[in-house]
């Protein structure tokens, strides 16, 4: 490709009027917008190990209370983007958040989707849309857009739990904003559908229109199936989708949530794609390569990978280990921009 004009090949006047005209030329930024074959990722791949965020988020805990900080939360922000700017991706926020022993995050309803991976601890709940949805480790809790959610913990020990939200898209929209103060209805009902059946209301299923009708995907259950599609399959990769159960569709719009099981002995070649992608083990350890980087991973570690890199995973352990994933397909496909590649090595 022809290399281009810069901003230096034009005169100092002839810029300054340009300024004053609210003008840019465009030749000398052309191949930083629309670079060659792949973008230019500003996702560094990198991991966040619990061992160092842990005590961190506990000593948050003695400095700021609840009260100071509505959410008590460290958020993994990777330096590609700026610390400030709080992105993991340029479309994934993560946090690691603290709720100790009889704390209450009052409600609120916000436009960015999120979700909750429980890490640590127990007898903490969130309560979406008056629905009480009971936090254990590995447990997958939905509060998608708009909906009313608040935290609370009757237990006597710390609970910490990772927040994926969609925010930094949103935010770039300018679309973010939250309500609160008030407190959402008091329904207060346990979420006892399982969808295990097969079976499904027809007059939702019929309705194009996306509900949320399963909020809390317990972990118990997605090990379970995981562990039984490995004794069918012997072969190839393990991975299960989180989805709503009525129409078959990611469970959010915007991120995609999945997790892989990595046999125990086991190497999983993830092929390149357009979208930048989250792992965090829920259980076990695994070692992670991102375009030739080694990182070793353990229980509650989390890591990111930019767009279009070559990931393994590596699994040297002698226990199986499942780790969850975050990734951009859903919106990368609404929006037709979504590929996958061969791999180049
Ligand atoms: C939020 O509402 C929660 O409800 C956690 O726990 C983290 C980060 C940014 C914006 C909203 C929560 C958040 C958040």
């Amino acid at each position: 490709m022809e290399q281009l004009a810069t901003l230096a090949d034009l005169p100092e006047r002839y810029l300054e009027h340009l300024e004053q005209s609210n003008l840019v030329p465009l030749w000398p930024s052309l191949r930083n917008v629309l670079p060659p074959i792949k973008p230019i990722p500003h996702t560094q791949s990198l991991v966040w190990k619990y061992s160092e965020i842990k005590p961190l988020l506990l000593e948050a805990g003695e400095l700021t209370p609840i009260e100071k900080a509505e959410r008590r939360v460290l958020v993994l922000a990777n330096p590609g983007h700026g610390l400030e700017n709080m992105r993991a991706t340029s479309v994934i926020y993560l946090g690691m958040q603290l709720l100790l022993p009889n704390e209450w995050a009052p409600a609120h309803r916000h436009t960015p989707n999120a979700v909750r991976l429980i890490v640590e601890g127990e007898k903490a709940y969130t309560t979406v849309e008056g629905v009480k949805c009971p936090m254990e480790h590995g447990d997958l809790i939905l509060t998608p857009s708009g909906l009313w959610h608040e935290h609370g913990h009757d237990g006597d020990q710390p609970v910490i739990w990772l927040d994926v939200l969609d925010l930094p898209l949103v935010y770039y929209m300018e679309a973010s904003f939250v309500e609160g103060g008030e407190s959402q209805p008091v329904k207060t009902v346990e979420n006892k559908m399982s969808y295990s059946a097969g079976l499904v209301p027809v007059q939702h299923h019929i309705r194009a229109e996306q509900n949320y009708p399963m909020l809390r995907y317990p972990w118990k259950d997605a090990k379970q199936l995981l562990i039984d599609l490995s004794e069918k399959q012997s072969e190839g990769p393990i991975q299960v989708a989180y989805v709503n159960p009525e129409t078959g569709e990611d469970c959010q719009k915007i991120i995609g949530y999945s997790v892989l099981m990595v046999r125990s002995g086991e190497t999983v070649q993830l092929q390149p794609r357009s979208a930048a992608m989250v792992f965090h083990v829920i259980e076990g350890e695994a070692e992670i390569k991102i375009d030739g980087k080694i990182f070793g991973i353990d229980q509650a570690d989390t890591a990111c990978a930019p767009c279009f890199s070559n990931i393994d995973l590596i699994n040297k352990s002698n226990r199986p280990c499942f780790i969850f994933i975050a990734d951009e397909a859903p919106i990368q496909k609404k929006l037709g921009l979504y590929s996958v590649r061969a791999r180049s090595e």
